[in-house]
């Protein structure tokens, strides 16, 4: 049986940067209108205020300190708060499939590869575009590779537990050589007027090839020692946006149709199981954490990721052992991991252990321990 290997990744960064003060200075301003248009309402104390956000509470409650998106006057502009995108006809590429398809050639070039050599396509992501057909189809045909292709959806963790599946397709022998791609166009679900929120994410594709090692001709290839996955139930981090929208009757921009969660309630029930997961893992593995080189964890919060490597090797949780990407591009869901992945690894040696983890909404928990060969 041979060995599975990942052998390349590639990331998409969109055109546009919002940095917190640009944030701020727009949400404030839509604060102010909102706070005069329903002055009388508020005079008379039936409607509450609403409160200005700040780029130095962002930054120290979250670590982060801009955001790439797709499309920025929309979400600057105070009348609407949301990006503004072109519809596009169905004979053409879709948005998400378009920077699927941009990463992923990188993924595949870095992998020493062509597209002709992908025979299974996995588009795993916190939001798909539409309901079908699969995304992982039109990016399989746009990409001219073979095989099948699928959608999947766990939110943050999306990239590790396609990543599982692609491990698992590798050793079965249902495929050779898996395309996984992490489009996020978080900015489209993202609520921009909720100040306990507004900063949080930002857009982003990534994707990482995953491939027998006998195949595998990459100068920079990780082994994978082994994947680990769960799952526990939580209405914390939630969004009601759906199919059956309509049929309720519901309105398809209230505030349950976007991205809501209780943040302190995440980091406080997230932390322990994050870090208990990885030690599990690693158990099994017969590695002790702090013979671990690097951990590409999941970017939501630079606190949260310095308090599970505290627990986890009980020392100092520098940007070396644990480095941060969130302050350039915010949370952006699933592909948060794989982009601390792509950036934060040729500095490591042949043996080198390091472990992927993502965390987030379901609560799920996904992790993927690799060596470099
Ligand atoms: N500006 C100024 N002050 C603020 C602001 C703001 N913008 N927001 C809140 N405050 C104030 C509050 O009013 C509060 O004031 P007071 O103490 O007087 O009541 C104070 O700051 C503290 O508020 P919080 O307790 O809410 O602040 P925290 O320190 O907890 O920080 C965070 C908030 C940064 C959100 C933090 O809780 C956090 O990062 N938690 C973890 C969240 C997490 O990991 N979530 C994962 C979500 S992602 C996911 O799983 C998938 C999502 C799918 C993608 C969706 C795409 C859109």
């Amino acid at each position: 049986m041979s060995a599975v290997v990942i052998s390349g990744t590639g990331l998409y960064q969109p055109p546009h940067i919002i940095t917190n003060d640009e944030l701020v200075a727009s949400f404030n301003a839509y604060v102010d209108a909102w706070n005069a248009e329903h002055a009388a309402d508020i005079e008379a104390g039936t409607r509450q205020p609403l409160t200005h956000s700040s780029s130095e509470f962002i930054e120290k409650a979250s670590g982060i300190q801009q955001r790439y998106v797709m499309e920025k006057e929309g979400i600057l502009d105070i009348t609407r708060m949301y990006p503004r995108l072109q519809e596009r006809a169905d004979d053409q590429l879709s948005l998400m499939a378009e920077i699927a398809v941009d990463a992923s050639r990188k993924a595949i070039a870095a992998a020493g590869k062509t597209p002709a050599d992908i025979d299974a396509v996995i588009c795993s992501a916190s939001n798909m575009q539409r309901a079908y057909p699969a995304m992982a189809v039109e990016i399989q045909q746009a990409l001219g590779a073979g095989g099948y292709g699928f959608d999947m959806n766990v939110a943050c963790s999306a990239a590790t537990f396609a990543l599982d599946q692609a491990v698992n397709a590798v050793r079965s022998g249902s495929a050779k050589c898996v395309l996984v791609v992490n489009p996020e166009i978080t900015s489209g679900h993202q609520e921009w007027k909720d100040r306990d929120c507004h900063f949080i994410f930002g857009d982003v594709a990534t994707a990482t090839i995953v491939e027998r090692a006998d195949t595998a001709t990459s100068a920079d290839q990780w082994e994978v020692l082994g994947t680990q996955l769960a799952t526990q139930f939580s209405n914390n981090i939630r969004n009601n946006f759906g199919y059956l929208n309509r049929s309720e009757d519901s309105d398809p921009k209230a505030r349950d149709k976007t991205f809501r969660q209780e943040g302190r309630k995440v980091f406080k029930e997230v932390v322990p199981m994050v870090a208990a997961h990885i030690e599990r893992q690693l158990s099994g593995l017969g590695i002790a954490p702090t013979a671990v080189r690097r951990f590409w964890l999941h970017q939501a919060n630079l606190a949260m990721n310095q308090l599970v490597i505290k627990k986890l090797t009980d020392g100092e949780p520098t940007a070396d052992i644990a480095p941060l990407i969130l302050n350039e591009f915010a949370n952006t869901s699933s592909a948060g991991s794989i982009i601390a992945f792509h950036r934060h690894r040729a500095d490591l040696k042949a043996g080198d252990v390091g472990v992927i983890c993502s965390f987030g909404a379901g609560y799920s928990v996904g992790s993927v321990t690799l060596r470099k060969r």
